[in-house]
Parts: structure tokens; sequence; C-alpha cells
């Protein structure tokens, strides 16, 4: 009996859709017609963790996918490609672990994650799957570092150049060719730098601030310490202001747009310089209006006046206090520092603005790598200065008057504030700027101290430059070469390597652990390490890219995967760029954003990509969160609480975690049948009074809660999996999981396949009920607007509305219907067919037809069946049906009958004879008889 059986119908269609290369992209020049519509749609493709594939990569897949195949039948040419970004750190400390060599463990992962992603029946062109591992596509990605270290960015231009084109100041060309390359390296947007890093010895690397979270590796979890190294950086900051900029016309959510604005973080304020002694201080600050207000400043432990300007009274303090900030974290120092820690430095500063003199002291919540290093502090208007100043009694005063509301709620007043007032107001104690607004004072002190050449206006930023180099063996080699001199020790010079001498594979080696010295596994691979060119020694780059190098232009290579000379086709980048809709997780946010954006505006400037920007609509799918857990309060005795009525030392709505709730009060777990809605909340059923908490958590391996696709794929099918994915809810919405609702949308593709095929036959027969009949007037109406419903849904991405509309339409079909036209159903399954492929393959072919429904036309709808107020009314003429109007459900009996008199179809009938009588019947018919 043909039960619908997705067990042996979905691998089926996946095969064929293989086998026939069904949704093989043409390259441009192969086009029919190159004028139709393009669209590139493009997946975050997954990092194959050895996990496998987890519910929430066919969340996007499936939405990308929908979209792909409805624009295929829409007749729009589509891209839509899938790769793996398979450099990273765990198959690495696998490989540390077992012995197992990286590229196994990567190539077993992909081969898992492909056989997953296959079985969702997913249309894309597997011709054009990228691996960031693979040798040739490495070769392209260090090409691009390649350009990127040939390029330098001309401030004035606002654009990236050769740096064969970068000036070479005459004093340096006077010096000769080692100076002047050595000035064009100190140029570069890749270069190399002594900096503080954030060093992890447990993993043996270094991480960018971005793999920092709380003071440890995001991956792993392990301590990490600030340290200086020379490492390679990219100049990102280069491009700060066009990355900020470029973000305005793109269609992306506004969330995201400001997470990208504040990492880039461009603050606008003054540099001024303030006399210590015979030397200058220069502090960064955004406020120059409280200038008056600055009564200490504090220079950061690192800063390099320290070491001048610190009295001999002092030295000893401030070397103690340098030596115990070099251990903390940046995080630690700023964000986990309750208690603020400082040391006077005996000296004193003068302000520029009063004379008066000021203490200099140093503490570690002033960074080294910001602004200056050095700042004025106001107390009474910056918190860390307020505590600092409380803790040190340090002297305050008010130079912006707070607004009366806030000084009642502070229970301050104006001469002593009981904590900062940071907002704006009316400038006081400040000599001639004494009532001016913020704005106006932070304009006219900025122009004074202009004027009087002891500062500017500054904008700074926070974004650092790119930490790039990773002291790993899984990653891309650095395409350079040391230079050496005779004793083996490095001259400082570089050597580029030739794009013929591209890819530089890694060298094969069987102990990838770390060395726990910054040159990284690789400095073992002596053989590979050492070259000689020409008679010259170098030494290879022994570091290696960071993760992110790859998925940096991924997007790029899918429009040429195969192109052995060059990166990408520019005729293709032009026909396909920039990528309509890109789609993933929002917690690539903003460093994958920020980086692959840097990396194609470097591309752009120097004429490889025709687009500024690579991505022009980005949609960030929520989370799935696991299955909702309901959890009852109880008594001693047994009684059920309302959750309203359980304390806590927090407030329960906001309390994370369940142990927080009281000895005295059990806990219980409910399933879904013990659970009632009502209003906004749970219940336990019939209890209305007694609240529930219901919630669902991040699925996470301790909770629990994972969902494996491979499983619900067994168990239900990957169409009823792709369904519920869309049907769960808006796709950036976060969602809890919910297997219910898979078994719902699984039997509406059951009632599906029995419109149409015949339980009772061993092939999938058509059942007698479907008859090449026309279809009656409600039944068409439903269908155009089930048409028109679905073309706007899936234009407006709208999937969960549109599966909704389908339920209603097959219930329609179900209910109402014993013969069931053919055309209905045809035009039913075209409908269906992007959200649930296979079934509606299986029964387009059921319907009589040899080819895949994936390039049939998408339905159209006719508008006159959208009219909602029309009804349709039978025009009799001597007892038969001659003509049916569609007229206004309103429409009284005289406009009736003068459109029944008036239509083609019914003059015909009458033929010019005389009307013996006629009756209309208002919303009915009109019958007609004549002689
Ligand atoms: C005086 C002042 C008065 C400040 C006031 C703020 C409020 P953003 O917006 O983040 O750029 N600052 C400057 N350099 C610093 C450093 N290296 N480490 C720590 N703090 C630093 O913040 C700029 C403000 O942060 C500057 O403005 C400075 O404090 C502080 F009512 O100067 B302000």
């Amino acid at each position: 009996m043909p039960n619908y059986n997705p067990a042996a119908v979905e691998p089926r269609w996946q095969q064929y859709w293989l086998a026939n290369r069904t949704f093989r992209c043409p390259d441009p020049d192969e086009l029919a017609d190159p004028d139709a519509p393009k669209l590139y749609v493009l997946d975050m493709f997954p990092y194959p963790s050895g996990a496998g594939l987890h519910v929430g990569h066919p969340e996007g897949y499936t939405a990308t996918d929908i979209l792909a195949r409805f624009r295929r039948m829409c007749g729009w040419t589509v891209l839509h490609p899938m790769g793996w970004d398979a450099f990273g750190l765990p198959a690495e400390q696998y490989a540390i672990k077992t012995g197992t060599h990286p590229r196994i463990t990567t190539h077993q992962n992909i081969a898992t994650f492909r056989r997953q992603i296959q079985a969702l029946g997913f249309s894309y062109d597997w011709d054009r799957e990228v691996d960031t591992t693979d040798p040739e596509y490495v070769r392209w990605t260090q090409w691009i570092f390649l350009l990127i270290h040939d390029t330098w960015y001309d401030t004035e231009a606002k654009k990236g150049r050769p740096i064969a084109e970068l000036p070479i100041p005459p004093d340096i060309a006077a010096r000769g060719e080692n100076a002047v390359r050595r000035y064009q390296d100190s140029q570069r947007l890749a270069y190399q730098a002594e900096v503080p890093v954030n060093w992890c010895a447990d993993l043996g690397t270094v991480l960018a601030n971005e793999e920092v979270v709380d003071g440890r590796s995001e991956v792993g979890g392990y301590p990490v310490v600030r340290m200086p190294l020379r490492q390679w950086l990219l100049r990102i900051t280069a491009y700060a202001d066009r990355l900020i900029d470029d973000l305005e016309p793109l269609n992306w959510s506004e969330s995201i747009k400001k997470m990208q604005r504040g990492w880039i973080g461009r603050s606008e304020g003054a540099q001024i310089r303030f006399a210590v002694g015979e030397h200058t201080l220069e502090v960064y600050t955004t406020r120059p209006d409280t200038l008056f207000g600055a009564t200490y400043m504090v220079v950061s432990p690192e800063h390099a006046l320290l070491a001048t300007i610190a009295t001999p009274a002092q030295a000893a303090a401030v070397k103690a206090y340098q030596e115990a900030a070099s251990r903390k974290s940046e995080f630690e120092r700023t964000e986990v520092a309750k208690v603020k820690t400082g040391v006077f430095t005996g000296a004193y500063a003068i302000n520029p603005i009063d004379g008066e003199k000021i203490p200099v002291w140093i503490a570690d919540y002033v960074l080294a790598g910001y602004g200056t290093g050095a700042i004025m502090a106001v107390p009474a208007h910056d918190e860390r200065d307020f505590e600092f100043a409380r803790a040190f009694g340090l002297p305050m005063r008010t130079v912006v008057t707070p607004s009366a509301e806030w000084l009642a709620k502070t229970k301050s007043s104006p001469d002593d504030l009981r904590e900062a007032y940071t907002d704006d107001g009316l400038s006081c104690n400040s000599g001639e700027f004494s009532g001016l607004t913020t704005e106006e004072a932070k304009a006219r002190v900025s122009a004074w101290l202009e004027s009087k050449g002891i500062g500017e206006k500054r904008i700074n930023f926070k974004l650092r430059d790119w930490l790039f180099s990773r002291q790993r063996y899984w990653g891309e080699p650095f395409p350079l070469l040391h230079e050496v001199d005779a004793a083996g020790n490095p001259t400082g010079l570089t050597r580029r390597l030739e794009p013929a001498d591209l890819p530089l594979r890694l060298p094969d080696m069987e102990d990838f652990k770390p060395t726990g010295l910054p040159g990284g596994p690789l400095v073992k691979a002596t053989d590979w390490v050492d070259v000689t060119i020409d008679g010259k020694r170098y030494r290879r780059e022994t570091n290696t890219m960071p993760q992110w190098a790859g998925s940096c232009w991924y997007y790029l290579r899918y429009l040429d995967p195969k192109n052995e000379t060059a990166m990408c086709d520019p005729a293709k980048a032009k026909f396909w760029l920039p990528v309509d809709l890109y789609v993933g997780g929002a917690e690539h946010a903003v460093l994958h954003l920020l980086y692959s954006r840097f990396w194609h505006k470097v591309l752009f400037d120097r004429g490889y990509v025709p687009s500024p920007e690579p991505f022009q609509r980005l949609i960030n799918q929520g989370m799935i969160l696991g299955e909702t857990e309901y959890t009852a309060f109880k008594r001693e005795n047994g009684d059920y609480i309302s959750a309203k009525e359980v304390s806590f030392s927090g407030d329960f709505e906001n309390a994370t975690t369940l142990e927080k709730i009281p000895a005295k009060v059990l806990c219980e777990t409910l399933d879904e049948t013990q659970v009632e809605k009502v209003g906004d909340g749970f219940t336990v059923k019939g209890m209305p009074k007694v609240r529930i908490d219901a919630r669902s958590f991040k699925m996470s391996k301790s909770r629990g809660n994972v969902i494996n696709p491979d499983v619900v794929i067994q168990e239900y099918g990957a169409d009823s999996l792709r369904l519920y994915e869309m049907f769960m809810g808006p796709l950036e919405a976060t969602k809890p999981w919910n297997m219910r609702g898979v078994e719902g949308v699984s039997r509406f593709l059951n009632r599906v396949w029995r419109l149409i095929v015949d339980d009772d036959t061993v092939e999938n027969r058509l059942l007698d009920s479907v008859q090449d009949v026309e279809p009656d007037t409600e039944t068409l109406k439903l269908l155009h607007r089930t048409i028109f419903k679905l073309t706007e849904f899936a234009e407006t991405m709208k999937f969960n509305t549109a599966i909704a509309s389908m339920m209603e339409f097959s219930n329609h079909l179900t209910g109402k219907l014993t013969i069931r036209p053919k055309s209905v159903l045809e035009t039913f399954v075209l409908l269906l067919a992007p959200y649930a492929p296979h079934i509606c393959e299986e029964l387009w072919e059921a319907l009589g037809h040899t080819t895949t429904l994936a390039y049939e036309p998408w339905p159209k709808y006719d508008a006159k069946y959208l009219k909602d107020d029309e009804i349709e009314i039978p025009v009799q003429v001597n007892g038969k049906i001659k003509a049916r109007l569609m007229v206004p459900a309103e429409i009284d009996g005289p406009a009736l009958e003068a459109l029944a008199r008036a239509d083609a179809k019914v003059i015909e009938a009458i033929g010019g004879k005389a009307i013996k009588k006629l009756v209309v019947v208002p919303k009915k018919m009109v019958n007609i008889v004549v002689v």
C-alpha cells in the first residue's frame, strides 16, 4: 500500500537530482536568456564539526532553498552553492590526541555533513562545492593575502593602492633599497608588528580579541594572558570609516548594523596636550566640554612617559603597579575589576584651560591601546573616574548642571554628587563657557584649544588591526619567506612567493603538538622551513592564518570554483555580485561579516570585484531552542502553588536557573499533555489559577535537549523536517522545538499524498477521484487566492504563513470535493514543491509527468478571482445555465438584471428573441425565459 513513505521516496529523488545535475547553475556565458533576473542566494557555510549537523543548520538552509526553488520556477537564474569552512582547532586538537592527521578527520566530517545536507534535499549546485582546506582553494586564499600585502591605503584617495605606487619620502629613498623595502613593509595592509597579544598557553596560540570571552579562550575556555609578540596584522583600521559608512544602504537588520558600528566604535572628540614639567602628556577625550572639571590625570601602566615623569619617591610603587597590571587581561582590567586600583606618580600636570596643577596617577582602567593611553579624569561626569576619585579621595568638580530630576533621584546636590552625572546639560564652573549646552561647549572648547595650538578634534576607533597569525598547524601557511643572513639570523626583510609557487602546502607532520613557542608546530618541520633560493637563505613563516581567512572570500570562489588561473573570472564576478541574499546565524554578526567586508573592499579597490560590498541583503535566522520545559511547583503536602507565589532570592521571571527555587517548594516537570495555555501563560490542566513556568533553553548536550536531524528524517522524512522548521515561526524569530509540530506537518503531507495517490495500488496510481474536469468557481477562487498568497509569501520569505495557506487549501480539497480536478492538484503540487520537494516530485510523476518539476513555471494567479466581495451568479436561459457572472455580493436586483442582459453569452443565448419572463433572485440566480 503506497502510504506515503518518505524513506523510499526521498533518497530516490535526491539521487535523481544529483545524477541529472538538476540544480547545476549555468555560467553567465551559457545562459539562454542573459537578461533573466538573477538570484545569488548564499548560506553561511558550516564548519564540519565531528558532531554532525544540528537542527539549527537546516533552518536557514531550508529558507534559502525555498527561495532558490521558487525563483527557478519563476524563470530566474539562481546560484545556490554550498561548501565547507574546514580549517580549525577541533581537527587539530583531535590530531594531537589521536595522531589522526587533521586532513583525514576533516574529510570524514565533510563526508558526514555532505550526506546529511543532501538528505535534506537542498537544491545546491554541487559542482560548485568548495572546501577551504583544499590546496586549490588555499592557493587563492594565499593569493588574496599577497594582494593585501601588496596594498597600502592612500588616505587621501580613501582607497587601497598597489605598493609600487606608494610615494617614497626622499630621505628614505636616499638610504637605499633596503630602507625603501622596510618603509614599504611598514605601510602595507599586511604587516608585522610587536603587539601585546592574547596568549593562550593551553592552546599554544595567540587569539584575536574577538576569540577571547571573559578573559578565556572562546574555544575550550582556557585562560588567556597578555604578552608582546611579533605578529602579522591586517590593517583593517584603514577601512574603519568605509566599513561604517557603507553599512547604511545595505538591506541588513538594524541590530546587526548597530553591532558592527559598535564594534568599529567610531567616537568623536579631541586630543588635548597637558604640560607635565617639560614633557607633554596628550589625552583623548570625548568630552572636551568638561575640561574645567578635570581634577587629576591617569596614564596607562604601559605609558612611555612613565619612566620619565614618575618621581624618585614614587618610582618603586609605579614599577610594582606596572608589573601587576601586565599580568592582567584587558577584560580583567576593565570589566571584572569592581575595585579601582592605582598609584600616584608624584608628577603634576597643568590644565591648559585654567592653569590648575593636577596630580598624575597610573591606573589600569586606562588602556594603552586606545586613544593616547592617557586621560584627563573628570570624576563628576564619568563613572570610572568617579569610582576612582572616591576610592582615593581625589576632588571632584561639577561642570555640567545636572537636571533637578536627576538630583532628586540620586539624592545629590550640585556640589555633592552621589554618582557621576553623565548626561548632557548646561556647562557651569567653566569660565567663559559656562551656560553653553554640552554640544556648544564641546565645539567652543575644541575651537579654543585649536586656536591656542594645544589640541585638536580627533576621531578614534575601537577597532584594532586584525591579528592575523596563529601558532597552529591546521591553517593556511603564509606565502612569505623571511630572509636570514649567513649566521641564520633574520634580517627583517621578507620575500613574497610568486603566484606560480602557490599553493604553499602544509608539510606532512606527525606531531601536531603546540610548541608553546611563538613559532607554532610548523617550526618542527625543519626541511620545510629552511629554503634556499638563488643561493640566498630564507626561513618560511611558521605561523598560519586564522580560521576566518577561508570564509572571507568563499562566496567569490563559488562563482568560478574550478578556475586555475584566477581566484574568479571578473566577468563572472560582474554578473553575480553582490550576493543578493545571505542567510546565517547572528553569531557571525560582527567578526565574519566585518572581516569579509574588509577583504572585499581591498579586492574592490584593486579592481577584482565590481561592488564595494559583498552582501546586499542579510537575514539572521533565529535560534531554535530545545523543547519547552514545563515546571510546576508544589508545597510539601502536594498542593500545587502558582509560579507567581514562589519567591526567590531574585525574581522568578528573570531567574535563569531553577536551582534558585527554595527547598521548601518542590519542582515538578510536566509534559505537554498535563498543561494548558491560558492567556499568555500556562497552567496545570484544570487548574487555571495555578500558573506554571514554561520555557525553552538553548539546545546543549548538557541539558540533553539536542535534536538530531538524522533521527527526525528517519522518523518523519526530510520534507517534514523542512516544513516544520519553516512552520515554527518567522525565520528571524527564536523558536522552541516541538516534536508534535513535526508530527503535525507530517500528517499534512500524508493528507496531500492521499488526495492524489490511490492507497490500494502498489504503484503510485492516481485515485479515481482525480479527473480532467473544470474546477468549480469556489475551488478556483481559493486556488487563485492561494497562488497569490504563496507568491507574495515566497517573495517576502514569510514561509510559515505560506505553509498555513497551503494547509487551508488542502482542507478544501479533502473536505469538499469528491471529484478533484487534476489541473488544480497539479498547481497545488507546484506550489508546495519548494517547501517539500521530494513528495512533490513523486506526486508530479504520479500526475503523469516525466521530468523534474524544478523548472516548471510558477503558477500564475488570475486577478479576477481575488476580489473578496464578488460572488458568482448563474444566468439561466430557458432552464439552461448559459453564463456565470462575477458580481459584487451586495448588488441589487435591477443592477443584476442589467448585468445579465448585457452579458455576451446571455445575449447570444437569447438570440434576439422576445423575453417572456425574467426572474432575479438576488445573490442566487437570474432566470430568463424567451419565446
Ligand atoms: C574626559 C571625560 C569626561 C570623558 C567625561 C568621558 C566623560 P569612547 O566613547 O569609548 O571613545 N578614555 C580615553 N582614552 C582611554 C583609554 N585609553 N582607556 C580608558 N578610557 C579612556 O570614550 C572616550 C572616553 O573614555 C574619553 O573621554 C576618556 O574619558 C576615556 F565626562 O575624557 B573622557
